[in-house]
C-alpha cells in the first residue's frame, strides 16, 4: 500500500465521496448504492496502449481496476472468454450479426469470477479474514473458490432447495460453510447484509462496488474482440441487476477514455415470474415494486428485490435500451436451440438472454442489421437436472455390432 489511490467511492444518489480505505457498502448520508469512480487522468486513450501486450483477461485492464497491491492479486485465470459469432442462430432469426459471449468458460463456470477476483483481492487488502454472500448459486460457487485460493473463511447463504446441483456441489467442495435459508434469495441477502454490518466479515454480493469493477471487463473484452467496435445492442439476463450495470459502466468508461464514440443499447431480460425491473420500465413507474414470491425455473435469476435496481434502470434508460420478460418455456426452448445450433450449452438464466433475442427479433425491436451480443452468463453443466427432465433416457442395446447396425438403420 502506501499508494495514493486514483479512485474513490461515490454515492449514486447524493454524490457523497468516500475513501477506498473505508469498508462501506451504502452511503452513510442517504443509504443509496456506491460506485467506484476514477480520477480524470485515467480517462485517457493512452492507458489502453498497455493493454495490447497482455492476454485477454480481467487483469489486462488493471489500470482501470481498483487495486493497490499488484503483487497480491487472487486469481484463477478469469475472463478471456470467447465471443462466438453465431451465424446459424442469426440466420434462423433473420439477423446478420449475432454473437454469444460465453462466460461459462470462466474458472467456476460463470461471470461471477470476474467480480470475485477483484472482490477477494480487495478483502485481503482490507485485512479481512472472512467473506460472505447470499446466493442463488453462482456467486457462492465463485466466492467459495476465490476464498479457498486466498485461504479465507467463506460463509454462503442459499435459498433452501432452490440452488442448481452443480453450484451447490461447487460451494461444498471448495470448503465454504454452506447455510440453507428457509426463504428466498432476497431473505438470505437481507440476513447476510445484517451479519456483515455487525461483524468483521466482508460482504461480496454485488452491492459491493468492487465486484462490479471486475465484471465491467466484459464490456472491455467485447470491444477488444470486435476490433475496437462496440455492438448496437447487448442483451443481459437480469437477477440482482449488478451485471447489466457493470457492463454499461465498462462501455461508458471506454467512451470517456475516447476509445469509442458510440455506445450500445443495453437490453435487460427477466423471467416472467421474477421481473420487477421489466415491470417498472414497461409501466413507466418512477419507483420499483418488488416481487414478493419470485418464481422461475431459471433459479439463478429467481430474485424479487434486486439490490442494484437503480443502477440497472439507469443503464437501460440512459443507453436507450429496453427491458423484456420471457417465460420458462421460452427459456428452455432457447437453451436447446443454442446448444443444437451453435454447440453452446448454457444454464437457464443465460438462455433467458437468447429467449429475449428471439422475442425482440420477432417484435422488430432488434433490426436485421444490428450487431447484437448476448451474454451467456453461466455454463449449462451447472444445472443438469433441468435438461434430464426434458429428455427420454437414451436407448440401450446389447454389446454387439449387429445391434448397433440395427439401431442406426431405424
Ligand atoms: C447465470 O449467484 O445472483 O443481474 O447469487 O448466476 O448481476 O444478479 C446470480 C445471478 C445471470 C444475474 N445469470 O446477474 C447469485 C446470483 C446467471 C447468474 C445472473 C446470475 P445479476
Amino acid at each position: 500500500m502506501g499508494l495514493q489511490e486514483l479512485y474513490y467511492l461515490a454515492c449514486i444518489n447524493c454524490g457523497s465521496k468516500y475513501s477506498p480505505r473505508e469498508i462501506i457498502y451504502r452511503c452513510h448520508k442517504c443509504g443509496d448504492l456506491l460506485s467506484v469512480e476514477y480520477e480524470k487522468e485515467l480517462m485517457n486513450p493512452e492507458i489502453a496502449l498497455k493493454w495490447g501486450a497482455r492476454s485477454l483477461s480481467v487483469w489486462r485492464y488493471i489500470e482501470l481496476l481498483p487495486i493497490n497491491n499488484r503483487g497480491k492479486i487472487v486469481s484463477l485465470g478469469e475472463g478471456g472468454t470467447s465471443l462466438n459469432r453465431c451465424d446459424r442462430l442469426g440466420s434462423h432469426l433473420g439477423l446478420k450479426e449475432v454473437y454469444v459471449k460465453n462466460e461459462g468458460e470462466n474458472p467456476t463456470g460463470s461471470f461471477k469470477d470476474r467480480g470475485m477476483t477483484v472482490g477477494v483481492t480487495k478483502a485481503i487488502e482490507m485485512g479481512m479474514k472472512r467473506v460472505a454472500c447470499a446466493s442463488t448459486g453462482n456467486t457462492s460457487a465463485s466466492l467459495a473458490a476465490y476464498a479457498a485460493r486466498a485461504s479465507m473463511e467463506c460463509i454462503v447463504l442459499i435459498p433452501s432447495g432452490k440452488v442448481a446441483l452443480g453450484k451447490l456441489v461447487q460451494s461444498m467442495i471448495y470448503g465454504a460453510k454452506v447455510i440453507q435459508v428457509k426463504g428466498n434469495f432476497d431473505d438470505a441477502l437481507r440476513m447476510v447484509e445484517g451479519i456483515c454490518s455487525s461483524k468483521p466479515i466482508y460482504l461480496l454480493n454485488s452491492i459491493n462496488p468492487y465486484r462490479l469493477e471486475g465484471q465491467k471487463t466484459i464490456a472491455f473484452e467485447i470491444w477488444d474482440q470486435l476490433g475496437g467496435k462496440v455492438p448496437d445492442k447487448v442483451i443481459v439476463p437480469v437477477g440482482n441487476a449488478g451485471n447489466i450495470s457493470a457492463i454499461w459502466k465498462g462501455f461508458r468508461e471506454l467512451h470517456a477514455m475516447g476509445l469509442t464514440d458510440k455506445l450500445p443499447k443495453m437490453i435487460g431480460i427477466q423471467a416472467e415470474g421474477a421481473a420487477p425491473i421489466v415491470n417498472m420500465i414497461k409501466m413507466g413507474l418512477n419507483d420499483i415494486k418488488f416481487v414478493e414470491k419470485p418464481e422461475t425455473i431459471a433459479t439463478a435469476i429467481r430474485i424479487g428485490s434486486p439490490v442494484n435496481w437503480k443502477k440497472a434502470v439507469k443503464s437501460i434508460k440512459e443507453s436507450g435500451g429496453v427491458a423484456e420478460t420471457v417465460s420458462d418455456e421460452e427459456i428452455l426452448f432457447a437453451q436447446r436451440l443454442l446448444a443444437k445450433m451453435e454447440g453452446i450449452f448454457v444454464e437457464p438464466a443465460s438462455a433467458a438472454a437468447i429467449a429475449g433475442l428471439i422475442k425482440l427479433a420477432r417484435n422488430g425491436l432488434i433490426e436485421p442489421d444490428d450487431l447484437v451480443v448476448c451474454i451467456a452468463t453461466g455454463h449449462g453443466l451447472k444445472d443438469p437436472n433441468i435438461v434430464l427432465k426434458q429428455f427420454k433416457k437414451p436407448v440401450e442395446i446389447e454389446a454387439d455390432l449387429s445391434a448397433l447396425i440395427k439401431i442406426l438403420s431405424t
